[in-house]
């Protein structure tokens, strides 16, 4: 038993891993994989890593110290049940099992619980920063019980992403609470990848400005208080010219977005939860219009607003002007975007009794992940100022941020709607902004309305209570609790 942790399922992100924690001082690594091979031609590709190798689960738990330590990297879904369930035969109690896939954070609390139940202490651990973050440093968002931080806290640390001198990993909370964490982040992703490419569409389409003018549009915002890895990847895909035709590559890739489906899961958990993550929803949904061939083809003819010219358009203006604008709206709608998300964090938190600190959350995501940016130092320090903090969008900073740009964000909505260029997540973060802000809504007419069709009763701005109106009668009101 030489390793002090073990990886199994050596495919890309289980083999980057496995060389990442050889690569740190004390570490020695045991790795298995299904397909023995893959063990084999790691270990062979990287000998300075001086991999100690399994063929079998029975080898691999015997070349682990105790308490074992091993982290999974294969298939989410039943490849990940097998697995667990091949470990955990031949694990002691007080060993632990990392799942570092993608597993759905219900499948995650299952697995602890059927777990715990045998002595077995099991992890989830949301892992982020795909192949490059696996090899130099991924944000890691791991879950379950303080007992198995212990000891797999000091391990996760040395391989993390490091931002500020801080490693990007912190104990979540218990059981799925890692899972669900690193399934949000996924799910701002799919939303600040909407909010920058409708801010392209708004500034190709609606403004006329070419992919390369764009991409330094996008290279100047990197400087400013949209720098992040997202936009910055932005430019590169939108300076690149494609070998083939010489046309900008933006131009010859299919309009049809893919996904796997962590954006949906996303949006389901939160409509179970009844958190509105309206710019999450907009981002599954533009993917989905992307891809709905049929529909596309059948909606092709529908008219439009008269083109213009671009440029000279009444609703676009001078053209630095309106970047300017758009830069604003796409910060704006990038806050609610957020603020939505850390909502859906608060919630499920306090529906599955998990003990999250949001801070420390933004504070991991600042480094090795897919959203970081600089951004997410102001969100770290909203909630170290106000831990309790109900809403993030209405922190101080961000409070003066929206001041700042909700009147150029509404203009450039309304430059979409006036040139037909959809921006539904800027447009749904809008409307999101301006109910949350409101201090009366329309529901009060929703309610009378269900009152009307279902007594669904109603409460009264004055008096305590449920009411109901007798609608088909003498519509004398009646106090019914
Ligand atoms: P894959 O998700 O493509 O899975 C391939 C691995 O799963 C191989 O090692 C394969 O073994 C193993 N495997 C399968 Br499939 N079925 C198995 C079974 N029944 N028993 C044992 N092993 C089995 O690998 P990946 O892309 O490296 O991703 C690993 C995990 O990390 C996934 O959960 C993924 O969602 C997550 N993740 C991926 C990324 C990314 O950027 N790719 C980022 C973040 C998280 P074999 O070699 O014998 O077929």
């Amino acid at each position: 038993s030489r390793a002090n942790i073990g990886v199994v399922g050596l495919a890309v992100m289980g083999s980057n891993l496995a060389r990442n924690l050889a690569g740190r001082p004390g570490n020695t690594v045991a790795i298995y994989n299904r397909s023995a091979d893959k063990t084999h031609h790691l270990a062979t590709a990287h000998p300075e890593a001086e991999f100690v190798t399994a063929d079998t689960v029975e080898e691999f738990a015997q070349s682990l110290s105790t308490p074992r330590t091993a982290i999974i990297m294969v298939q989410a879904g039943p490849a990940t049940d097998q697995v667990i369930s091949q470990l955990a035969d031949v694990f002691e109690p007080g060993d632990i099992i990392v799942d570092g896939g993608n597993a759905h954070f219900t499948d995650t609390i299952r697995r602890e619980a059927e777990l715990a139940a045998r002595g077995l202490n099991f992890v989830g651990a949301g892992i982020s920063g795909g192949e490059e973050g696996a090899l130099n440093g991924p944000s890691i968002m791991p879950g379950g019980s303080a007992e198995a931080w212990n000891t797999l806290g000091p391990i996760l640390e040395s391989i993390a992403a490091v931002a500020d001198g801080e490693p990007c990993v912190t104990h979540v909370g218990t059981d799925g609470a890692g899972h669900f964490v690193k399934m949000i982040h996924n799910g701002i992703e799919y939303a600040d990848m909407q909010l920058i490419a409708e801010a392209y569409d708004l500034l190709r389409h609606a403004a006329g400005l070419s992919p390369q003018e764009i991409a330094d549009v996008f290279r100047q915002w990197n400087t400013g208080v949209l720098e992040s890895y997202l936009i910055d990847i932005t430019a590169e895909v939108l300076g690149h010219v494609d070998a083939t035709t010489g046309s900008p590559l933006v131009d010859v890739i299919v309009d049809q977005a893919g996904s796997k489906g962590t954006g949906v899961w996303t949006v389901q958990s939160a409509v179970g939860l009844g958190v509105p993550v309206t710019g999450i929803a907009e981002a599954v949904f533009a993917r989905a219009i992307s891809s709905s061939g049929a529909s596309r083809r059948a909606g092709g003819g529908l008219p439009g607003p008269t083109p213009t010219d671009g440029k000279s358009g009444s609703a676009i203006g001078d053209a630095q002007g309106f970047i300017d604008m758009v830069e604003q709206a796409l910060y704006a709608s990038k806050i609610v975007a957020y603020s939505q998300g850390f909502d859906a964090i608060s919630e499920a938190a306090s529906e599955y009794n998990w003990s999250i600190d949001r801070g420390e959350i933004a504070r991991i995501w600042r480094a090795g992940c897919i959203i970081r940016a600089q951004f997410l130092d102001r969100i770290t320090e909203a909630y170290r100022e106000q831990p309790e903090l109900p809403l993030l969008l209405a922190a101080p900073y961000f409070h003066s941020a929206l001041d700042d740009a909700q009147t150029p964000w509404r203009k450039v909505i309304q430059a979409g709607v006036e040139t037909g260029i959809a921006t539904p997540a800027f447009s749904s973060s809008l409307a999101y902004y301006d109910q949350i802000r409101r201090e009366r809504l329309p529901a009060c007419l929703i309610q009378g309305q269900r009152d009307f069709f279902g007594a669904h009763t109603y409460k009264r701005v004055d008096a305590e209570g449920a009411f109901h109106t007798d609608w088909s009668a003498d519509r004398s009101e009646s106090r019914v609790d």
